[in-house]
């Protein structure tokens, strides 16, 4: 044994010296004291010597074992130090060779599809407006003609940030400084209506899509966060065929051809008459998971702007008329791309956003 031994030592320092890339060290390392490496073969063979040779033996194996092990520690030592200094002397370097491309990003889906509806209605003349996110209690309910004690304003429904003055004595004293009107996260982007046209005023025609706020009990459709995209549209003369052809249309640009749709009624204080549209399922003929098997999909409420609307923005309901629709956005967005749970758009998830290249 203690022949072989000597032998292998030998062999394995000789191939360690010679040894000039880390690779054939550790393909060393592995044939000589890997589990099933020579040299750990002869350790177990110990047993089966003479016990008055063993220990002796063992201490030899022992030796030859930690030697080679301190021989591939200073040859890969002295490898990495090469290797380094050739780095730093700038060879094997080559500066004109393109870098990793740098991981691109890409628009949020919902941006995507809201970019997509915004081009559609400015080519039809649409101006596309903003409106601040957190707004006062009177434009996201009172000059929509949401009475006070409509059940959307309570506390389960809108997160006030500031409450409206309880008393009449508080009410009147923070008139007079200009604070008694509440302020809410805007739960609707209707709110965009009463700025658009008290701003603009009549002929309008507008959209005005942005994120809106409701404090929800979240499941797969529904968030307390959401994107909405209002439609506007006041003139002489509007009336609900103008509403669905602007609905229509809105519907073959998401879905890229014409949809069968139909109108339902539906109550929104702030329109009458007021309406749901539903659309034939872009997904099947005959029932799917999507319309839960009705073929129809309730896409979007709608209506003509009720004349206390237009009054509150100084719009005489005697001459004009208009129409308005609120497009649930982030639902489109989950019909347009099959993503099964509302949570997965603002939850910043790269996983699920990569699968959206713009
Ligand atoms: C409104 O918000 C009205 N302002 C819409 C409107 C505008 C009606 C103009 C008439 C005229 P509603 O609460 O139904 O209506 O919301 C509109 C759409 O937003 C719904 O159809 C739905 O697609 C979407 N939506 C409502 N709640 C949620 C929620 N919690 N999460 C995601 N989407 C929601």
């Amino acid at each position: 044994m203690r022949e072989r031994l000597e032998e292998l030592r030998r062999e394995a320092l000789a191939i360690v010296a010679e040894a000039g890339e880390e690779a054939r060290l550790r393909e060393v390392e592995v044939r000589f004291l890997g589990r099933n490496g020579e040299i750990t073969g002869l350790l177990r063979q110990l047993g089966s010597l003479p016990a008055d040779q063993r220990p002796a033996a063992g201490r030899e194996a022992n030796l030859v074992k930690a030697a080679l092990q301190e021989a591939l520690d200073q040859r890969r030592d002295q490898l990495q130090q090469a290797s380094l200094a050739r780095e730093l002397r700038g060879e094997g370097f080559d500066p004109t060779l393109p870098g990793p491309p740098p991981p691109a990003g890409a628009l949020h889906p919902l941006s995507q599809v809201q970019r997509r509806l915004e081009d559609l209605f400015s080519s039809m003349g649409f101006l596309v407006a903003d409106g601040p996110e957190v707004e006062w209690e009177s434009y996201n309910f009172d000059a929509l003609n949401i009475p006070p004690d409509h059940p959307a304003r309570e506390a389960q429904d809108t997160i006030f940030v500031r409450a409206p003055q309880a008393t009449a004595e508080a009410s009147a004293a923070a008139e007079s400084d200009g604070k008694a009107d509440g302020v809410v996260l805007r739960s609707h982007t209707s709110t965009v209506q009463i700025r658009a046209l008290k701003k603009h005023g009549p002929p309008l025609r507008v959209v005005a899509p942005g994120r809106v706020f409701r404090q929800e009990a979240q499941d797969a459709t529904h968030e307390h966060t959401f994107h909405q995209m209002e439609g506007l549209v006041v003139d002489r003369g509007v009336g609900v065929a103008h509403m669905l052809h602007a609905m229509n249309s809105l519907l073959e640009g998401l879905f890229g051809r014409k949809l069968e749709t139909r109108l339902r009624p539906g109550f929104f204080p702030f329109v009458e008459p007021g309406f749901e549209l539903d659309a034939r399922c872009p997904f099947c003929d005959s029932g799917c998971r999507v319309c839960k098997g009705s073929t129809w999909i309730e896409l979007m409420p709608g209506g003509l702007v009720h004349p206390n609307v237009l009054e509150a923005c100084d719009v005489d309901p005697e001459v004009y008329s208009g129409y308005a629709f609120g497009l649930g956005l982030s639902r489109v967005v989950m019909l347009s791309y099959g993503i099964d749970d509302i949570r997965w758009l603002l939850s910043g998830d790269l996983r699920f956003l990569r699968q959206f290249p713009s």
